[in-house]
C-alpha cells in the first residue's frame, strides 16, 4: 500500500527513518481531501441535475439547515484540520530534536557549493560520507547569502543563514547515493548547486575515515601542489579551532582554565546559562557562540565592557566553526564526552 501510494503520487525513495511516517501523514492528508472533494463535485453535478428549474415559473423554495447539520460540516472539517495538525506537530518536534547520541557534521553553503567538516575528520566539498543506521546532526551556516539544505529521499529540508548556526537531522537506513540540493533561490549559480550523500555502511564508513586521515597526512608531508582546489587539512575540528583562537588572539582577552580575564573564561561555557547586560539569561548554544565572535555587540555578558573586536571579515565560517567546536570541548567535567571530545549534546530549549 505505501509503495502503490508513494509511486502514484511520485515521490522519492524513503532512505531516511522520517521519510515513512511523514509520508504516511501526507497520503492520509492528501487521500481525504481528494475523497472529500470527489464528494462535493459529484454530489453538486448530482444536484444541478435533479433540481434543475423545468418551467420558466418554478422558484427555489427557501430553505433552512438546521443546527445539527450546521455543526456536523463544520465540525468535520475541524476535526481533520486539527487532527493532521496534531500528527504534524509530532513530527515537526521530531524532526528538530536531534539525538543525544546522533554525531556532528558542519555544514557550509557557500555561492555555489556545500562544504562539510567532521569534528575528528576530513573536510569535503559537496560529498557527504555519513555511515547508514546512525543519527547524523547537522550544524549549518552560510558564508554568504540564504541557501536551503535539502535530501528529497530523506525528507529534510532546513535553511541555512550566514552569521548563525541552524540544525537538522536525520538517520539513514539503507547505504546508496542521495542527491543534495539547495532549495532558495541563491543566485545565478542556484541550479548547480548541488551534492551528494554517500551513506555506507558502519565498516566502510569507518574504513573511509580511516584512508581519508592518511590520505591528509600524505598531502602535508610532500609539499607538491595537489590538483584539488580544496585541500583537506589536518587534524581535527578541536585541534584547527585551539590553533585558530591563538593565532587570531583570542586568547589575550579569554582563558581556558575558569579564570576571568577582560572576557569570560571559555571553560565550561558550552550551555553555560549566560546572564547579559540587558537582564535576561541566554543558553550558551553553538548560535549564541557563534553569534558573539561575528557580532559581539548583539549580547554582552553581565560584568564585562563591550571591548571586544568583530571577527565577521577576519574568519572564515569553517574557522568560525573550529573554535565553536574547541570550545566545546573545554569541559570541567571530562565524563560527559561524545566522540568529537565535545560535550553530549542537550536539546536546545525553544525561545
Ligand atoms: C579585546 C579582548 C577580546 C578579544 C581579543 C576577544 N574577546 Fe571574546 N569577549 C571579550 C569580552 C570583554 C567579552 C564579554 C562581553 C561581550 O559579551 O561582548 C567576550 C565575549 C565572548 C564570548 C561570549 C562569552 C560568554 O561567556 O558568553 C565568546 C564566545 C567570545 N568572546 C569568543 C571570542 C573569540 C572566539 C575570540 C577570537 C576570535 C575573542 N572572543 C576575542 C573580549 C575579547
Ligand atoms: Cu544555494
Amino acid at each position: 500500500m505505501n509503495e502503490i501510494l508513494r509511486r502514484m503520487l511520485f515521490l522519492p525513495d524513503q532512505a531516511s527513518t522520517f521519510a515513512k511516517d511523514l509520508d504516511q501523514l501526507h497520503y492520509f492528508v492528501i487521500l481525504t481531501t481528494i475523497i472529500m472533494s470527489l464528494a462535493v463535485g459529484f454530489t453538486a453535478i448530482f444536484f444541478f441535475i435533479r433540481f434543475r428549474r423545468r418551467s420558466e415559473s418554478q422558484t427555489t423554495p427557501h430553505i433552512e439547515s438546521p443546527l445539527w447539520m450546521e455543526i456536523l460540516f463544520v465540525g468535520i472539517p475541524i476535526s481533520f484540520f486539527l487532527l493532521w495538525w496534531v500528527l504534524g506537530y509530532k513530527e515537526y518536534i521530531r524532526q528538530t530534536s536531534p539525538p543525544s547520541d546522533a554525531m556532528d557534521v558542519y555544514v557550509m553553503g557557500k555561492k555555489w557549493m556545500w562544504k562539510f567538516a567532521y569534528p575528528d575528520g576530513p573536510n569535503a566539498v559537496n560529498v557527504l560520507h555519513i555511515p547508514a543506521g546512525k543519527p547524523v546532526r547537522l550544524l549549518m551556516t552560510s558564508r554568504d547569502v540564504i541557501h536551503s539544505f535539502y535530501v528529497p529521499e530523506f525528507r529534510i529540508k532546513q535553511d541555512v543563514l550566514p552569521g548563525r548556526y541552524t540544525q537538522t537531522w536525520f538517520q539513514a537506513v539503507e547505504p546508496g547515493l542521495y542527491q543534495i540540493l539547495c532549495t532558495q533561490y541563491c543566485g545565478a549559480g542556484h541550479s548547480i548547486m548541488r551534492g551528494q550523500v554517500v551513506v555506507m555502511k558502519l565498516a566502510d564508513y569507518e574504513d573511509w575515515l580511516q584512508s581519508e586521515r592518511r590520505g591528509a597526512l600524505a598531502n602535508k608531508q610532500d609539499s607538491s601542489p595537489t590538483p584539488q582546489e580544496f585541500v583537506p587539512p589536518l587534524g581535527n575540528l578541536v585541534e584547527q579551532g585551539k590553533r585558530v583562537s591563538a593565532e587570531a588572539g583570542c586568547l589575550k582577552c579569554h582563558s581556558i582554565d575558569g579564570e576571568r580575564h577582560i572576557g569570560p573564561t571559555w571553560l565550561d561555557l558550552y550551555h553555560r546559562q549566560e546572564k547579559l547586560t540587558d537582564g535576561s539569561t541566554i543558553d550558551a548554544d553553538e548560535g549564541y557562540i557563534t553569534e558573539s565572535i561575528m557580532d559581539p555587540g548583539a549580547k554582552i555578558v553581565a560584568g564585562y565592557q563591550p571591548v571586544m573586536p568583530s571577527y565577521q571579515a577576519k574568519l572564515a565560517a569553517p574557522e568560525i566553526a573550529a573554535i565553536v567546536e574547541y570550545i566545546k570541548s573545554l569541559q570541567s567535567d571530562a565524563v560527559r564526552t561524545t566522540s568529537s571530545g565535545g560535550p553530549a549534546y542537550a536539546p536546545v530549549r525553544a525561545r
